[in-house]
């Protein structure tokens, strides 16, 4: 057993006399809702909270159970740091808070003057906190530029939905679902919200037939009646292919696609006149025709059904129309807004918990950096694109990147690229748990509190409208500050302190769960409201241009893409010198970069690796088992191998997480498995902007 500094018997004899607090955990961005159990000033045990839908019987992830981890790390960040050598060193000094917030404040106050309030870019990964951060930034400060991390995650997918049905979140409800056909999304091992999967097992317990289409023979794909193995990046292709047998089977939903789609009649001709047949897509995605046409008639006949994807289509930069062409096969066959179906989710009346009156609020004069950067429909930044717009500009300079909850040096592709990026900034601070690869490279690293000792309060992501409450446990470790505090001491040195004036976290979350019909005394005592699952077409229509599911996109023709999805090749095919293709997936027993220094989940899972068909492995002499390098045009790696039948040959799927370097200040996670980013040139999708992992070739040999 690994040395976790804890004496787990007395922690377990000590649950019956624990406080319960009813909070929800932050481990992962699905924000399961919990019951965490403290004593004596300390986090003992946690598990779901029974009465919370999101997590039926109280159950929970590895990830989620260990999790109180956090609080007594004694890697943690503790105190204010300021950069003490030259940037990159990795040398600092610890300041206090005040010499903290007076130096953002001045150096704020004066890349304004020098340079415009839009030269400061401030991004985040999932923290809801991060509003406080953004009303500071956008409302008062005047930049455009308050951004998350979504080209990091879900891009194709978000620029996706809100393309076709105007929502940027459809949930799924698996509860009566008679056909699940999942694209590039994991479940089994990088689980959503535990209820998709509790749903998901009793549908197939009760016949429901699963379908997955990955590269890959994940353990969603072992629980499944069919697995096809398509070729890497060619999605569109097998689902405008099943849209056009469906459609010339005319075994759609005539009455859905007339009363609530937009151009039906106009997707029918497109289908004929690329010529997306079956024969067509078998040349191009390794599927079968036939098995193409059974597949179609199949989806389009048991109903209710679902069609779903997650990140896989979204690796490559023709990821976004794959995702709009799946979508289509639940628009087409009537399975959207029904019991069973995709679930275009109503969001909790939450309010702001900082207002600021509209007439005080700055006016940005430059568009928003994705705008300028040339990228309309996306949702969110093109990170991938940060750097050039640091190092060459896109219409006006960036001098100064906030970076929170998220770390871009690992988790974005050509990490060399992203530390030039910050070793040329004006100004650069990171608000983070850890000394961070990202806050390695910053001139300010700020502690922030865990989620066991912050508040928060949040839209849930179960299928109904629903808000969490995230409660404080225990006290936050050293000197660390949720991100309110931060943002109420920086604002009280620039002039806006008044805008900021709680004083306990109650007095701002008062604020923001007005609108609900319940108080936050009720919310402490219960830790989430969820109301009615709202089901049938919205009648207030969709909220699209045309109020209709946009089977054509107008926002897409507005903007000179292509309003139906078309197939188009990818950027990066493997040759004679690179002659695999490197493909990406998550590890089930981490969350992406956070739980690398947890020892519990590190003895599950002490390094990543890297699968490889046996007819590749034979070729290249690797062993299962034994160390390969992995090279790419732009680096290698050294990497365990694992060798096995469930990944196509000519394709190699390495889990993300783990990496040299890794956790700076982490002494359980330092140097433990190899980072796979660092083989990847940046690929930005040209229509969401996300970042393309996948369009990556590789050559392998034994270490
Ligand atoms: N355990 C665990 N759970 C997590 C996370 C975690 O890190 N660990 N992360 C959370 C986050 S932030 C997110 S965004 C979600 C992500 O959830 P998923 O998107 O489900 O996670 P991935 O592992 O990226 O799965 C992508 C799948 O796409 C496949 N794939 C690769 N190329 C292609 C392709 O060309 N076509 C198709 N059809 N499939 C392809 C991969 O083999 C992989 O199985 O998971 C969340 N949950
Ligand atoms: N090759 C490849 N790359 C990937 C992926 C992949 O599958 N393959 N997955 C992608 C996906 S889906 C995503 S979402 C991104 C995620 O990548 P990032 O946006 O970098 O987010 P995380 O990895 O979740 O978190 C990184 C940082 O958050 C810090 N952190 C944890 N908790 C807190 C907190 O409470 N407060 C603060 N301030 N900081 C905290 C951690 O210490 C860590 O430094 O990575 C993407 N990168
Ligand atoms: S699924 Fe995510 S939010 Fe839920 S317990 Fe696991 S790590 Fe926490
Ligand atoms: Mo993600």
């Amino acid at each position: 057993m690994a040395n976790v500094g804890r004496d787990l018997a007395s922690d377990i004899a000590g649950i019956k006399k624990a406080t319960v607090i009813r909070s929800f955990c932050y481990q992962c961005p699905w924000n399961c809702p919990t019951e965490v159990y403290v004593r004596d000033g300390s986090v003992i045990y946690v598990k779901g909270n029974q009465n919370a839908p999101n997590n039926p019987g109280g159950t929970r992830c590895a990830k989620g159970m260990s999790s109180p981890h956090i609080t007594r790390d004694p890697d943690r960040l503790k105190y204010p740091l300021r950069r003490s050598g030259p940037r990159g060193s990795g040398r600092f000094e610890r300041i206090t808070w005040d010499e903290a917030f007076s130096t953002i404040a001045e150096k704020l106050t004066q890349l304004k003057a020098d340079h415009g309030p839009e030269s400061v870019v401030y991004y985040y990964h999932h923290d809801p906190n991060s509003v406080f951060a953004q009303i500071l930034l956008t409302q008062l400060y005047g930049s455009p530029n308050f951004y998350g991390h979504t080209a990091g995650c879900e891009m194709d997918r978000r620029t996706a939905t809100l393309a076709l049905f105007g929502h940027p979140f459809p949930v799924l409800d698996f509860s009566s679902t008679r056909y699940a056909m999942l694209w590039g999304i994991n479940l089994f091992e990088a689980n959503e919200c535990l209820y998709f999967n509790h749903a998901l097992i009793r549908a197939i317990e009760r016949g429901c037939k699963l379908v997955v289409v990955d590269p890959n023979f994940t353990q969603t794909a072992e629980k499944a009646q069919e697995w096809v193995p398509i070729k890497p990046g060619t999605d569109s292709a097998l689902a405008l292919a099943l849209c056009r047998v469906i459609i010339d089977d005319e075994l759609h939903d005539p009455e859905f696609v007339s009363t609530a789609c937009s151009g039906f009649e106009g997707f029918r001709e497109h289908l004929r006149d690329k010529g997306y047949t079956p024969a067509w897509a078998e040349g191009i995605t390794g599927i079968p025709a036939e098995t193409i046409v059974r597949l179609a008639r199949e989806f389009a006949t048991t109903k209710p059904a679902i069609a779903e994807v997650f990140k896989g289509p979204g690796y490559y930069t023709n990821g976004t129309d794959a995702s709009r062409a799946i979508y289509l096969l639940d628009a087409i066959t009537g399975n959207v807004g029904n019991p069973g179906t995709v679930i275009l989710k109503e969001w909790a009346p939450l309010g702001h918990p900082v207002i600021v009156p509209e007439e005080e609020m700055a006016v940005p004069e430059k568009p928003p950096l994705h705008f300028a950067m040339g990228y309309p429909v996306a949702p969110d930044l093109p990170t991938g694109l940060l750097p050039k717009a640091v190092l060459e500009g896109f219409g006006y300079p960036i001098k100064c990147v906030f970076v929170q909850c998220t770390n871009p040096v690992m988790s974005d592709p050509n990490p060399r690229r992203i530390q030039e990026m910050f070793r040329n900034l004006d100004f650069s601070v990171a608000i983070d748990v850890y000394l961070s690869e990202t806050a390695l490279e910053c001139d300010l690293v700020l502690p922030e509190a865990s989620m066991y000792e912050r508040a928060e309060v949040r839209q849930g992501l179960w299928l109904g409208p629903q808000a969490i409450l995230c409660q404080p446990c225990v006290p936050p470790v050293g000197e660390s500050k949720p991100l309110y505090d931060i943002v109420k001491g920086i604002a009280q040195k620039m002039g806006w302190g008044d805008y900021f004036n709680f004083e306990k976290w109650e007095d701002w979350a008062e604020t923001s769960v007005q609108g609900l019909p319940i108080s936050l005394e009720e919310l402490k005592e219960k830790g989430f409201w969820a109301g009615e699952v709202r089901y049938g077409q919205p009648e207030e229509g969709y909220p699209t241009p045309s109020g209709k599911i946009e089977i054509y996109s107008e926002v897409f023709a507005a903007n000179g893409f292509d309003p139906y999805p078309v197939y188009t090749e990818h950027s990066v095919y493997p040759d004679e010198e690179y002659p695999l293709q490197l493909t990406s997936s998550k590890l089930s027993a981490h969350v992406n970069l956070n739980t690398q220094n947890n020892p519990y989940l590190m003895e599950i899972q002490g390094e990543n690796w890297v699968e490889i068909n046996p007819v590749d492995a034979s070729k290249y002499g690797v062993r299962d088992a034994a160390y390969v390098v992995l090279e790419s045009p732009l680096s290698s790696i050294t990497i365990k191998a694992k060798v096995s039948e469930g990944i196509r040959p000519g394709v190699v799927s390495v889990r993300h997480g783990h990496g040299f370097g890794h956790w700076a200040m982490g002494s359980v996670a330092k140097g433990k498995g190899a980072h796979s980013n660092a083989l990847v040139e940046i690929h930005v999708n040209p229509i969401s902007g996300g970042n393309a992992y996948n369009e990556c070739k590789v050559r392998v040999s034994p270490a």
